[in-house]
C-alpha cells in the first residue's frame, strides 16, 4: 500500500483541556509521521472556509463559533493508508458511538466538540494541508 498524507486538527476543546501531548503521543505511537505541526488559531473567516462544504448544515454556525474559538494544533500526517487509517484511530463523529481506544472515544465531549478533525479524502487531506502550511513548513 502506498504512504500518503492526511491533515489534521486538536480541536480547541481538547487543547483547552490540555491534552495536545497525550493526543501527539498516541498519534506517533500509532505509526504516523509528523511531516507538518503548529500551533495556530482560525479567525471565524478562516473555520467558514474551511467548513465550506458544511455552510447549508444546521450546526454550521455553531461549528464556525467552535473551531475559531480558541487554538488548535494543525498537523500533516504520514503513514501508508493514512487518510483511513486515521479515521479509524479518531473513531466516529460523535463520541458516544466511537469504539473504545479512539482519540474521540477518550477525548471529546460531543458531536460538536469531538477533540480531533482527520481529512476525508487524499484531494481534502492536500488541501487541508496547503490551507494550514506553506510548502517551507512541510518535511
Ligand atoms: P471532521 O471533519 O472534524 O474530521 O469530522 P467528521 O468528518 O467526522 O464529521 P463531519 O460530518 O465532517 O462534520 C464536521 C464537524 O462538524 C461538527 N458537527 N457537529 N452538531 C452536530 O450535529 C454536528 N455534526 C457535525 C463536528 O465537530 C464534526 O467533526
Ligand atoms: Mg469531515
Amino acid at each position: 500500500m502506498a504512504t500518503n498524507r492526511t491533515f489534521t486538527m486538536i480541536k480547541p476543546d481538547a487543547v483547552e483541556d490540555g491534552h495536545i501531548g497525550a493526543i501527539l503521543e498516541k498519534i506517533t505511537a500509532s505509526g504516523f509521521r509528523i511531516v507538518a505541526l503548529k500551533l495556530t488559531q482560525m479567525t471565524v473567516a478562516d473555520a467558514q472556509e474551511f467548513y465550506a462544504v458544511h455552510s447549508e448544515r444546521p450546526f454550521y454556525g455553531e461549528l464556525v463559533e467552535f473551531m475559531s474559538r480558541g487554538p488548535i494544533v494543525a498537523a500533516i500526517l504520514e503513514k501508508e493508508n493514512a487518510v483511513e487509517d486515521f479515521r479509524t484511530l479518531i473513531g466516529a463523529t460523535n463520541p458516544a458511538d466511537a469504539a473504545e481506544g479512539t482519540i474521540r472515544k477518550m477525548y471529546a465531549k460531543s458531536v460538536g466538540e469531538n477533540a480531533v478533525h482527520g481529512s476525508d479524502s487524499d484531494e481534502n487531506a492536500a488541501i487541508e494541508g496547503a490551507f494550514h502550511f506553506s510548502g517551507r513548513e512541510m518535511f
